[in-house]
Order: C-alpha cells, then sequence, then structure tokens
C-alpha cells in the first residue's frame, strides 16, 4: 500500500476503529479523511453516497457497528439487526460505487453456530443454529460477509471479510450495562478495590470460556491482510487460545490489586459455552499476536485509570 492512499476507516473513534488509525498514523499513512458521528450519518445512505463520491478514497474499512456485550446484544436485538444493517449496506454499496480499490469488512467470531467444533474454522459459517443472545447481531454481520462476497462475485470487487475474536483495549466502553466482559470486570474490579468491598459480582457460571485479543494486535492483522490478502472468503482473527470467565475474573483482581470474593449472579445468561477461533490460515500467511492477555489487560488498565475513572 502506498503511503499516501486515502483509506476512510468508519467508526474511527470506536474500539477498533480508533486503533486502526492510532496503527495506521504509525506506519506513515497520513491520507485519513474523518467525519465524526454529527458531520456524517453512516446509516444515511444519500450523506454516506455524497461523502464517498467528494473524498474518493481508495480504501474503506469498516469498523463502523453497534456493539455491546451479551446484555446489550440480549435486550435491543432490533437495534443490533436494524443499525448494522443500514451502517455496513450504506458503507459497502456506496464504496463499490465509488470504485474503492479494496475494502475491509470487519465481522466477529459469533457469526459462528453456538456449538460449532472447537477451535471454529472458517468453514463452520452457517452450519448450525446461532447463540441466541447475539443472533440479531450476528445475522446482520453474515449478511456483511455475504454483501461483501456478493460484490467480489457479481462485479470483482476485493472486498475482504475478517473474523476477530473477543477484542479489549484502548477505547473500550467500560459501561456496566453494555460492555462486553474484560471491560466490565476491569471496572468492577476497580470500584471494589477503591470501595475496600468484599465481593464483586460476575455474570454467568464463570464456565464459558473465551478468547481475547488486544486491538493493537487486530489493528496489525488487518493492515497485514489488506497488504497480503485479496480472497472473498472469511479470515479468522484471534490469540490461539482461551479461557473461562472465572479465570480471567481472576486474572483480572491480580492485576488491579483487590482480593475479596467472586459471586456468582445466576441471573445473568452465559451465552456460547465456549468460543476459540482457529487461525491456522492467518499463521500460514506469516501473522502472529504479540500482546499476552495479562500484559494487555494491565495495559488496558492503566488506560481506564488516565481515562475513565473519576
Ligand atoms: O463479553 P460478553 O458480554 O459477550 O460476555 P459474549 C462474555 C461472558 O462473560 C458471558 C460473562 O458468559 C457473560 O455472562 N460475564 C461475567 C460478563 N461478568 C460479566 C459482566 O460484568 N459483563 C459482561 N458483559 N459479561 C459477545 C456478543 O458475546 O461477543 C457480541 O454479545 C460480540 O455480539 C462479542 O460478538 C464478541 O462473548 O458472550
Amino acid at each position: 500500500m502506498d503511503k499516501s492512499e486515502k483509506i476512510f476507516v468508519a467508526g474511527h473513534h470506536g474500539l477498533v476503529g480508533s486503533a486502526l488509525v492510532r496503527r495506521l498514523e504509525q506506519e506513515g499513512f497520513h491520507n485519513l479523511p474523518k467525519r465524526d458521528r454529527s458531520q456524517l450519518d453512516l446509516a444515511d445512505e444519500r450523506a454516506v453516497h455524497n461523502f464517498f463520491g467528494e473524498e474518493k478514497p481508495a480504501i474503506v474499512i469498516v469498523a463502523a457497528a453497534r456493539v455491546g456485550g451479551i446484555k446489550a446484544n440480549n435486550d435491543y436485538p432490533v437495534e443490533f439487526l436494524l443499525d448494522n444493517l443500514r451502517i455496513q449496506n450504506s458503507v459497502i454499496y456506496a464504496a463499490h460505487k465509488a470504485g474503492v480499490r479494496k475494502l475491509l469488512f470487519m465481522g466477529s467470531s459469533c457469526i459462528y453456530p453456538k456449538f460449532a467444533p472447537q477451535p471454529i474454522p472458517e468453514t463452520a459459517l452457517l452450519n448450525g443454529p446461532l447463540e441466541p443472545t447475539n443472533e440479531a447481531y450476528a445475522i446482520a454481520k453474515i449478511a456483511g460477509i455475504k454483501l461483501c462476497q456478493a460484490f467480489s462475485r457479481e462485479y470483482g470487487a476485493n472486498f475482504i471479510s475478517v473474523m476477530p475474536t473477543n477484542l479489549y483495549g484502548p477505547n473500550d466502553n467500560f459501561d456496566l450495562e453494555t460492555s462486553h466482559v474484560l471491560a466490565a470486570l476491569l471496572r468492577k474490579a476497580h470500584e471494589a478495590k477503591s470501595r475496600k468491598a468484599r465481593e464483586l459480582v460476575v455474570w454467568g457460571s464463570g464456565k464459558p470460556r473465551r478468547e481475547f485479543l488486544h486491538v493493537t494486535d487486530l489493528a496489525s492483522a488487518c493492515l497485514f491482510l489488506l497488504e497480503k490478502y485479496d480472497s472473498p472468503e472469511i479470515i479468522n482473527i484471534g490469540w490461539g487460545e482461551d479461557i473461562s470467565i472465572r479465570e480471567l475474573a481472576e486474572l483480572i483482581c491480580d492485576v488491579v490489586g483487590f482480593d475479596g470474593e467472586l459471586v456468582w449472579d445466576a441471573t445473568k445468561p452465559d451465552g456460547t459455552p465456549r468460543k476459540l477461533l482457529d487461525t491456522t490460515k492467518l499463521r500460514a500467511l506469516g501473522w502472529q499476536p504479540t500482546i499476552p492477555l495479562r500484559q494487555g489487560v494491565a495495559q488496558t488498565y492503566d488506560w481506564f485509570l488516565k481515562n475513565v475513572a473519576g
């Protein structure tokens, strides 16, 4: 990729988009048009078409999405389905109309069936029923993948789709109602420690297993794939190992320095029992992640202390 090529990162304020912009800037890319939500509503098809017509980016990364943890996904299926369809449809279609050279669509590991073989290979897509707590989000992401593949087949577009595992890092959402587990537990452990509380409430049974990837590693994988991967077939991005939610809670308490009890809230859902991606395909191309979980959690806690904690 030429360092002067114009690259539009849709969703550049979010966890993923901001990491992508940081990484691109570090690599010397400087032609990165940015629009705040107040300047451009990505769900507004006409506005997005006008923006693409004016800016004519060479490369587009679709990192804009309505995202959230298990509770938000479960409580707001309409918003997770409709907002994501609107955003991705308008951005992908406008990118095609404007003749972009390449597009990267951000999928999610929740597109795979609830009881997929572990680790989950890319071929598991559409081989079984989805996990109900995030079915709406998964269906929207699957529609995005299929739209990219359709543009590739019908028009020869170079639209690729990547499937990241559960992500964390700077700019994560730390709101306890809508966040994912890692950010939620960091906040809960920090607040429990500050209050000198004896207990920390963790949702579910603690038995589900999840794989966590630092968002800086994700950004590095995406840049790598923009350079090296030109297939419409989906490709997984993960760390390669998973841990149970109980182990994650213990690790976070250790990093934060909270030594009270973990209490399990069985009224909250566990979600999918296990979600570990098979990353053989990505590793075979020559990419590997670099940030181990404990190091990434410590760095994210540092970010939380500087940017979120009051
Ligand atoms: O990260 P998370 O919200 O979503 O929850 P998913 C992962 C696991 O952590 C679940 C448990 O078993 C939760 O019950 N958990 C324990 C908690 N304590 C907490 C807590 O305080 N907050 C939260 N949020 N969870 C998401 C999907 O599924 O995965 C999204 O909903 C997306 O669509 C994302 O695909 C990658 O990993 O279950």
